[in-house]
């Protein structure tokens, strides 16, 4: 078993509901167990083009699932809820990346652990050290990495 964690973003539609309904989806699949779910923060868009505020949290499972097979649940589930993969960073009803699992590293050309702009991103931080403010990233703890950017 290992721990991950997801961050889910959603800014077209009914945010609350797409980001109520996906854990649910994901609690449903078989070697998925919900942890903690963080608040729902509102957010400015980071990135992109001019676009709606973003409901973002991030929430923690165990899993018996590999980061390739979790990879794919995450794609199935956004393709449930209506994304559709139109502009880079652009709106979207539905976003659940894979952030850390198991604090493996791994990079291959569908995948990169912890994930790699985590670090830069607030909306991610902030849920991320509601949960697990020690948690290990590549430049120091959550915490300290939201304190890092919150001074910069
Ligand atoms: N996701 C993006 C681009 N910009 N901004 C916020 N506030 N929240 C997001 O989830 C987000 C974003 C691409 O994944
Ligand atoms: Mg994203
Ligand atoms: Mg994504």
């Amino acid at each position: 078993m290992a721990d991950l964690f997801v961050g889910l973003g959603s800014n077209l539609g009914d945010r609350p509901r797409f980001l109520r309904s996906s854990v649910s989806a994901l609690q449903s699949i078989s070697g998925m167990r919900l942890r903690q779910c963080s608040q729902f923060y509102l957010t400015h868009p980071f990135g992109g083009p001019l676009q709606p505020n973003y409901l973002n949290a991030v929430a923690r499972f165990e899993t018996s699932c590999s980061p390739q097979e979790t990879l794919c649940f995450f794609q199935k589930v956004e393709l449930q809820y209506g994304r559709r993969r139109v502009v880079e960073n652009g709106p979207r009803t539905l976003d659940l990346d894979l952030l850390w699992y198991g604090g493996i590293s791994w990079r291959d050309a569908h995948l990169v652990l912890p994930h790699p702009r985590m670090g830069e991103r607030d909306f991610v931080l902030r849920p991320l050290t509601e949960l697990a403010p020690h948690l290990p990233l590549p430049d120091g703890t959550a915490q300290q990495c939201l304190h890092q950017l919150q001074l910069a």
